[in-house]
Formats: C-alpha cells, sequence, structure tokens
C-alpha cells in the first residue's frame, strides 16, 4: 500500500533555514548579509542540505525584521544588492543546493509604494489594493493584532477619515486580496523571481489572505486564543491559492510551503492536499503553542508535555498519510532554541539533547525543516532586561503588560523560554569575541556560550552535534524508508520515551528517543538488529530490554 506514494524531490529534500539578518556580517556592521552567507556556502554544503529558505531579504524599514517589504523587487541596503543575489542564487546552484524565499503577501510595509498611493484620497487608483472602512461608518467590528502596541488591529488614518486593516503592526497594513489587481501584481512578483531561478516559495501567513470585507464580528467560537483560526478560514483562501497555483506554481518545477498558522488536522487537506492543486506543504502551530498561554506565557508544567506532543506528532501524521505531505521542524526565526524548549540546555545534556532532537527531525514522515544554529546545538539566550530584546512582538508585549499592572516577573520568565529572539542571536562560528559573527556590535547579543558552543571547536571534534547531524541527513539520504515508510507511535502514554517505527517495502525500523535526564529501560523483545545510529558510544541491551541513558537517541534496523 505505502509502495503507492508518489516519490518527489521536494518530498525526500532536507531543508535548511537561513535568518540572514544573523547568519554572517561580512563589512562589520554588526548585521549578517549575502555575501556572508556566501562566505560560508562550503559550511553549508558539507552539511549535505538540499534547499535553503532564506527569511525575507526585501528592501524593507525592519518594523519586524524584513517581514515589512516596501519593494519586492529590490534588496535591502544592509543585506547587499541584487548582484549579491545572484551570486548567491548561483553559488548554491553550482554546488546542486536549491533556493526558496519568504513570500510576504498577506501585507506590506505601510512605505511600499501601493500604500503610500493608497492612504492619499479615497479615489486614488491604490486606495482598493487595501483594507479602508471609512470612520463616519463607525469603527469596524473587533479584530485582533499581533503587533500592535493595544493589541487593536484597525488603525485609524487621519488623512482620509478612515481606518485601514493591520493584523501584524500598524506599519504591515494587510492586502486586499479581494482585489484581483492586488493578486495579479503577486503573481507577477512571483514570476520575477522565479524567472530569477528561484526554487520555491515559503509563503508568509498565507492562510490568513481571504477575508470578509463586511467584516461581521468574530464569531464566538473563535474568540479568544482560537483568532488564528478566524483569521486562517477566509471565505476565499482556497479560491485564490488555486488561482495563483494555476497562474504561476504550476508552470514551474519548485518546492512550496505555507506557514499553516490556524490550520487544523480537520481543514489542512484543503490546502495541501495532493488533488488540491494548491500547496505542497503547510506546517502546523500544535506543538509550538503546547503549554503557553496568551502572550506565550508559560502556563503550569505542560510545555515539555511529551505525551501531548507525541499525540499532535501523531496526529498530524494521521491527517496527512497518503493525501498530503507534512512540513516537520521544532524550531525556525519564530520560535525559541529546540533544545531549550523541548529538551535541556544545561552544559552537561545539551550535546545529547541536541542529537537527540535532531534525531527526531531526520526520522520523522515530512520534509525536515532545520533551523541554522541546530546542528550545533545552540541555546535560548534567556534575557533578563526587556532592553536586549529586538523583537517588536516581545516588546509590545512588554508594555502592553505593564501598562495593564500584569505580572512582568512571570512574563521576563516565560519569555525565557518561549521568544522569538531566542532564535535568532548570531549563529556561533569561533570562540573568538562574537562568535566569529561580526567584527562590529553584533544587532543582538551573541549567546555568551559561543566560547564553548561554536562551529569550529565542533569541526574538530568527530562526536560533536554538528558530526552527528552530518550523520543523521547521510542516514536519511541513504534510506527511503526514513522519508516514505509508514508511521507508527509505540508506547503513546509513556512520559520520558519516544518511540517509533517506520516500515516500508517490508523492512522496519525503530526509532527509540530519551526525552529525560533519567536511564529509562523498555522491553524490546527483536535481537536481530542493526544500530543505524546512536548519540552515545553504546547502547545497553540485557535480555528483552534496552536501557536508554539521558537523551539517548538511537534508530534501529530489524531484522526480518
Ligand atoms: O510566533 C508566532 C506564533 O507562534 C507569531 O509570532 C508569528 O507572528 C506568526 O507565526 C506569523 O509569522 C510570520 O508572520 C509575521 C512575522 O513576524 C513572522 O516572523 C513570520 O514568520 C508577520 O509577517
Amino acid at each position: 500500500m505505502s509502495s503507492n506514494v508518489q516519490k518527489t524531490w521536494w518530498k525526500e529534500a532536507i531543508v535548511y533555514q537561513i535568518y540572514p539578518r544573523s547568519f554572517m556580517d561580512s563589512d562589520g556592521d554588526g548585521i549578517g548579509d549575502l555575501k556572508g552567507i556566501i562566505s560560508k556556502l562550503d559550511y553549508i554544503e558539507k552539511l549535505g542540505i538540499d534547499v535553503v529558505w532564506l527569511n525575507p531579504i526585501y528592501k524593507s524599514p525592519n518594523d519586524d525584521n524584513g517581514y515589512d517589504i516596501s519593494d519586492y523587487r529590490e534588496i535591502l541596503d544592509e543585506f547587499g544588492n541584487m548582484s549579491d543575489f545572484e551570486e548567491l542564487l548561483k553559488g548554491l546552484h553550482d554546488l546542486g543546493i536549491k533556493l526558496i524565499m519568504d513570500l510576504v503577501v498577506n501585507h506590506t510595509s505601510d512605505e511600499h509604494f501601493w500604500f503610500q498611493e493608497s492612504r492619499k484620497s479615497r479615489d486614488n487608483p491604490y486606495r482598493d489594493y487595501y483594507h479602508w472602512v471609512p470612520a463616519e461608518n463607525g469603527k469596524p467590528n473587533k479584530r485582533w493584532s499581533f503587533f500592535d502596541k493595544d493589541g487593536d488591529a484597525w488603525k485609524f488614518d487621519e488623512a482620509t477619515n478612515s481606518y485601514y486593516l493591520h493584523y501584524f503592526s500598524e506599519k504591515q497594513p494587510d492586502l486586499k486580496w479581494e482585489n484581483p489587481k492586488v493578486r495579479q501584481e503577486v503573481y507577477d512578483l512571483m514570476h520575477y523571481w522565479f524567472k530569477k531561478g528561484i526554487d520555491g516559495f515559503r509563503m508568509d501567513v498565507i492562510t490568513f489572505i481571504s477575508k470578509d470585507i463586511a467584516y461581521p464580528p468574530i464569531p464566538e467560537k473563535f474568540n479568544g486564543k482560537s483568532w488564528d483560526k478566524f483569521y486562517g478560514a477566509g471565505p476565499k483562501l482556497h479560491d485564490y491559492i488555486k488561482e495563483m497555483n494555476r497562474e504561476v506554481l504550476s508552470k514551474y518545477d519548485i518546492l512550496t510551503v505555507g506557514e499553516g498558522i490556524g490550520t487544523t488536522t480537520e481543514n489542512v487537506l484543503y490546502l495541501v492536499g495532493e488533488d488540491r492543486n494548491e500547496l505542497q506543504m503547510s506546517y502546523h502551530f500544535e506543538h509550538p503553542a503546547l503549554g503557553l498561554g496568551d502572550r506565550k506565557l508559560i502556563i503550569g508544567n505542560d510545555y515539555k508535555n511529551l505525551v501531548e506532543f507525541k499525540k499532535i506528532q501523531t496526529k498530524w501524521d494521521e491527517a496527512l498519510k497518503g493525501k498530503g505531505w507534512g512540513a516537520i521542524y521544532l524550531g525556525n526565526h519564530d520560535q525559541p532554541r529546540m533544545v531549550s524548549r523541548w529538551a535541556n540546555d544545561s552544559p552537561e545534556y545539551r550535546p545529547y539533547a541536541a542529537k537527540m532532537l535532531n534525531t527526531w527531525l531526520l526520522t520523522m514522515r515530512g520534509t525536515p525543516f532545520c533551523y541554522m544554529g541546530d546542528e550545533i546545538g545552540m541555546a535560548n539566550i534567556k534575557f533578563d532586561n526587556i532592553e536586549d530584546y529586538r523583537d517588536i512582538e516581545t516588546i509590545n508585549w512588554y508594555h502592553l503588560t505593564e501598562r495593564e499592572g500584569g505580572d512582568l516577573d512571570h512574563f521576563m520568565e516565560s519569555h525565557k523560554i518561549s521568544a522569538r529572539d531566542n532564535g535568532r542571536t548570531p549563529i556561533q562560528w569561533e570562540p573568538s569575541v562574537n562568535g566569529g559573527f561580526t567584527t562590529g556590535t553584533p544587532w543582538i547579543k551573541v549567546n555568551p556560550n559561543y566560547t564553548s558552543v561554536n562551529v569550529e571547536v565542533q569541526e574538530s571534534d568527530p562526536k560533536s552535534v554538528l558530526h552527528h547531524y552530518r550523520k543523521l541527513i547521510e542516514l536519511r539520504k541513504k534510506n527511503d524508508i526514513l522519508v516514505y515508510g509508514d508511521y507508527q507511535l509505540l508506547e503513546p502514554n509513556h512520559k520520558e520515551l519516544y518511540l517509533y517505527q517506520r516500515s516500508w517495502e517490508g523492512q522496519d525500523v525503530c526509532i527509540a528517543l530519551n526525552f529525560s535526564t533519567q536511564k529509562i529501560p523498555f522491553d524490546f523483545k527483536t535481537r536481530n538488529m542493526d544500530v543505524l545510529i546512536n548519540n552515545y558510544d553504546s547502547l545497553s541491551i540485557s535480555e528483552s530490554k534496552i536501557e536508554l541513558e539521558a537523551f539517548q537517541a538511537v534508530v534501529l534496523k530489524i531484522g526480518t
């Protein structure tokens, strides 16, 4: 049955995400840039990855680190220029690596020409590129904004006595996809980048593009924490994505992945179902949200609840099985460092824990999206002072909490675990000043653990997280079963172990991961097996049991 799965390059690909601002600075201004990435092409090649996903590099006033675009066809000055981009693209292609870009088209910057025009007058030709409501009609129904100072997505604009909609900051007005001209503009800019030779798009908050332009009240069931589900279920979402597929995506051999914010296992197949002609993959937010409340505050002790984590992963695998394809991830530029969020970042356990989580990422069904720095097990920086944060999200929530007289200590402690800036500190290349990232002052602090956690030290240690990561990539590449094999969860209620089996063409592989600091035994009766990879030097097997050390991770090929 499973042999019927359609094989494609993007299912077999391993994606490596680069957040350019924090990868490598070539000119000493403290900000990573394209030439910096070019200088590290040999490092990227040696990882063995197939695709690089680059976060936005377009012109932007940087209210939200490039997710507020003022020109889709120009490169941000701080990052370089178009010939640097072309050199990077060619450099990657020469190495057989593909490049996907970030497509941010739910909103633009308020400094984009379209918005500058749109706000001038009610009859401007660009007026209908954005969501405007005349103030004389009264304030429209409440919409929640992720990044607004007051959490309000409607901003009053004096020039035309109207409100405009911004789901993110007030400098990120939402485009009005209901206007066919807007959709055509988007398709044109997509063609522009495909003609340059890029290999696909990661689509930012793509599920939010369709809105009911009567702006009715939010139905009760979506209030509070589920507003992303409301935003993610606009009436014409699938019409627009189908149209985009017809007009653009279907014309190229590319990779598409949607930021599926608000998607559920009940509706995800409308977006990525193989028969739908929409997107190939999308990623969901169920595990990142685990144990976090409003404003990413920690509630109780559930944020590392392994039973829940396994349940979520298994539910999503089941939903997509045979009908779609998943995107597997633990970290990205919006998430804390995986080793701090899901395992343990104390010096004693961090290397084992990072190898264990990388084992999970690279042995699940679905395309792995690996975030830069996780290949060396980078950890959360855990800022003590709000002044150290750079992220609009954390800063706004802090001030909102302060104004409301909320618990700022709890806020700061929670954000040591959950804040996005934890994942945005610069890559630690060497044990020298600023981890070798810049000769200037870095735009955000470098994690002081760079003296021990860095690429140079790990290159010379064959047992390092980095070497293990490369071996895991090789393992996935050599074993189709790890890409296409069926997934079955074993011991669903075990609180410390994540055990699962992959099966393909009569073969079975068992993956055993210990998510705890304790030694954990489990029953394993099959003696006829090969250890394909192990993050310890040995594996304790006695009678019919295996005992895993703290954060031990093994992949076992079961004999027939
Ligand atoms: O992390 C989040 C939810 O867990 C949100 O902070 C995030 O804003 C949301 O996932 C949407 O993310 C994308 O769009 C934002 C941008 O700030 C993020 O970096 C981007 O990935 C607005 O463009």
